[in-house]
């Protein structure tokens, strides 16, 4: 399908999905989410693609929020949609059965920092520059700010960054936690594609499921926890995988490929 705001590109098993508005920092409009949430419908669906990389058009943002313009003159009513939209969207993302590694090249603010936060990994740019700046424009958080950023870096520390919209380095991103590693811009895509390609190499249902667990397991108290962990544990044994790749093992030869997805 062919999309206007939003690039989708695969190589092998890798979905490449980019936000393509430039001009505006890559800014998240009710078009571009709607196109989002189609492109990661069609990635979803996808026998092929393993990993999902989502990254930001140009040289200067990832994302540098959701659309100003268009927010600026939105009712109440209206407002609740867009952050419904949106939250739909991000949470479909963090759901979605494939990892998926934000390839932060810029400023990733305010529903650019949450839309990074949605993703499974974040790799940043030594470019990139991470924010809530929300306060600064008389609301709060709307994609999930307030709720991702305190899991990944701490109440307190969450707190600070969006009391005082205070935007971070990809440094100071390293050292809270918000992000798992800080490369040059100019290696930034290959390393993001080489870890995706990792990823791609691996049980395509186990790693699904360790997602499922990771996800689930950080919502409930532990004792639930490590039951979804068994119930996903479980499930591994009704593919051919596990059967293959243990008998390889014990065989002492090498697995050609996985199968199952
Ligand atoms: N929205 C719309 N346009 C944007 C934009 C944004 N978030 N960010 C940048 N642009 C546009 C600029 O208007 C400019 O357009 P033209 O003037 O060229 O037409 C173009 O991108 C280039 O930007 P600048 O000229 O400003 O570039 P600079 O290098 O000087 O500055 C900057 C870069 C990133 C520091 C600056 O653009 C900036 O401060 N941008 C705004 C960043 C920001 O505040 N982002 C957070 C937005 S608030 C909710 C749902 C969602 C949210 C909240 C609530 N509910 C519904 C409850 C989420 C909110 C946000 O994300």
């Amino acid at each position: 399908m062919e999309y206007e705001n939003v690039l989708l590109q695969k190589e092998g098993k890798i979905a490449i999905v980019t936000i393509n508005r430039p001009k505006a920092l890559n800014a998240l409009n009710s078009d571009t989410l709607k196109e989002l949430d189609k492109v990661i419908d069609e990635i979803s669906n996808d026998n092929e693609v393993l990993a999902v990389i989502l990254t930001g058009a140009g040289e200067k943002a990832f994302v540098a929020g959701a659309d100003i313009s268009q927010m600026k003159d939105m009712n109440v009513l209206e407002g609740r949609a867009f952050a419904m939209l949106g939250n739909k969207i991000f949470r479909k993302v963090e759901t979605l059965e494939k990892p998926v590694i934000a390839a932060v090249n810029g400023f990733a603010l305010g529903g650019g920092c949450e839309l990074s936060m949605a993703c499974d990994i974040r790799i940043a740019s030594e470019k990139a520059k991470f924010g809530q700046p929300e306060v600064t424009l008389g609301i709060t958080p709307g994609f999930g700010g307030t709720q991702r950023l305190p899991r990944l870096v701490g109440m307190g520390m969450a707190k600070e960054l969006v009391y005082s919209a205070r935007t971070i380095n990809a440094q100071e991103a390293l050292r809270v936690g918000l992000v798992n590693r800080v490369v040059a811009p100019e290696v930034l895509m290959d390393e993001v594609k080489k870890l995706a390609n990792e990823i791609a190499s691996k049980a395509p249902v186990a790693v699904k499921l360790s997602k499922q667990a990771i996800n689930r397991g950080m919502q409930v108290d532990m004792d639930t926890a490590v039951i979804i962990e068994a119930e996903v544990f479980g499930e591994c044994f009704s593919t051919e995988d596990q059967t293959d790749a243990m008998t390889a093992f014990v065989e002492k030869r090498k697995l050609e490929g996985f199968k199952n997805r």
